[in-house]
């Protein structure tokens, strides 16, 4: 058997492949065979659903002490375009988001010095007595490891402190590439991967499970790539509370990295396939549609992934400050489920935890 017909074998018999049958996949496989062969890993696992939820994001801030080449997002203190809301600010955001029918806010800011962890589970504990039945994912492992090490607590203490106030999931942002050579140039603050691991490892063996992100198409080899995606899964062996990974597609506009460009399509849609094709225990790979823009997204669920995420309402700017076409993104349940029985699939709300929600059609609740 040549190498091409023993990996397909393989895949299609569910077995597991080495990183060395990843990479030579990655570079010899023609688009329609990743195509056919993500497809049917994505239908072993969700059949033809596509999940979506209802969602929005908060970002309490974009002030951050990191200075990471890639993140036209941030801003120092004072500077132009740089905002911190207030406690209350927040409140009101989510008051005014009351009965919209969303089931998670996402919280993701910056590495603010301003506030401690105390304060946020504050935050969180007082969005609860707002939103009593919303899922509250917050905080990237990296603004996490900053403001539990900063407090003198352990993982364990921090994360205590933060499910009791409500906390139920984390996002999966922060991995960027696990590599230090890379991890070193474009986020040479961010800590290394050990801490990203850590965080999960922990959070996953108190009952918070959470997502995993990969930052592509920059300074990055496809070995890397590889090496990203297994040390995902080797954490998703030992604890399985991985739910969705998402890998997100470098924009390049207004950051230090511009220079670079950004990759093409066809390197996003490998990028996808190759990811549910390695990641053989992570339940759903999420095509983030605020990040490919909505017609790329119809395509990337022909490559293996199974959620585009959710209706944000207009809630995010760390894509549309670098560069995202849609400036203001939102889509109603309507589009979503266009989209998806476009691509072939049918779509089904879930909850943070991939629970399946059913709404009675007449009151939408
Ligand atoms: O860690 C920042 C990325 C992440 C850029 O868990 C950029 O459901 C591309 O993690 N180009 C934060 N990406 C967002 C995140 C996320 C997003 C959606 C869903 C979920 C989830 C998590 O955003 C950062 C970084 O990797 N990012 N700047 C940029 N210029
Ligand atoms: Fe700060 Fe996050 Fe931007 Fe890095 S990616 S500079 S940690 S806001």
């Amino acid at each position: 058997m040549d190498q091409m017909t023993d990996i397909v074998s393989k895949l299609r018999k569910s077995e597991r492949i080495a990183a060395s049958e990843a990479l030579y996949l990655w570079q010899n496989a023609p688009l329609w065979q990743l195509s056919q062969l993500a497809v049917e890993a994505k239908r072993r696992v969700s059949g033809e659903k596509v999940y979506y939820n209802r969602n929005y994001h908060l970002e309490p801030t974009n002030v951050c002490l990191f200075e990471c080449k890639f993140c036209s997002y941030r801003r120092k203190e004072g500077e132009l375009g740089a905002w911190r809301y207030t406690l209350e600010q927040v409140l009101d955001i989510v008051r005014s988001r009351k009965g919209s029918g969303a089931t998670e806010i996402h919280i993701v800011g910056g590495v603010d010095v301003e506030h401690d962890i105390y304060y946020y589970a504050d935050m969180i504990r007082r969005i609860k007595q707002i939103e009593p039945n919303i899922a509250v994912k917050a905080f990237t492992a990296v603004e996490l490891n900053y403001m539990i090490h900063h407090a003198g607590l352990t993982l364990e203490q921090g994360l205590t402190l933060l499910k009791q106030a409500g906390m139920e999931s984390i996002p999966g942002g922060g991995a960027e590439i696990f590599a230090h050579e890379i991890r070193n140039v474009i986020c040479p603050q961010k800590g290394r991967a050990e801490e990203w691991i850590a965080l999960h490892r922990t959070a996953h063996g108190m009952g918070i499970d959470s997502n995993a992100t990969m930052l592509y198409g920059h300074i990055e080899t496809i070995e890397h790539r590889i090496d990203h995606l297994m040390r995902i899964r080797e954490l998703q062996d030992e604890t399985g509370g991985i739910n969705a990974f998402i890998p997100l597609k470098y924009r390049s506009a207004h950051n230090e990295l511009s220079y670079l460009g950004e990759t093409s399509v066809l390197d996003d849609l490998r990028t996808l396939a190759m990811s549910r094709l390695v990641l053989d225990n992570v339940p759903h790979i999420k095509a983030y549609w605020v990040m490919y823009g909505k017609s790329t997204t119809e395509l990337a669920l022909a490559f293996g992934a199974d959620d585009i995420d959710g209706t944000i309402e207009d809630s995010t700017k760390i894509y549309s400050m670098a560069g995202a076409e849609d400036s203001h993104p939102t889509m109603s349940v309507g589009d979503i489920e266009t989209i998806c029985r476009n691509a072939g699939f049918v779509a089904v709300e879930r909850d943070t935890h991939y629970n399946e929600i059913v709404r009675d059609e007449k009151t939408d609740k």
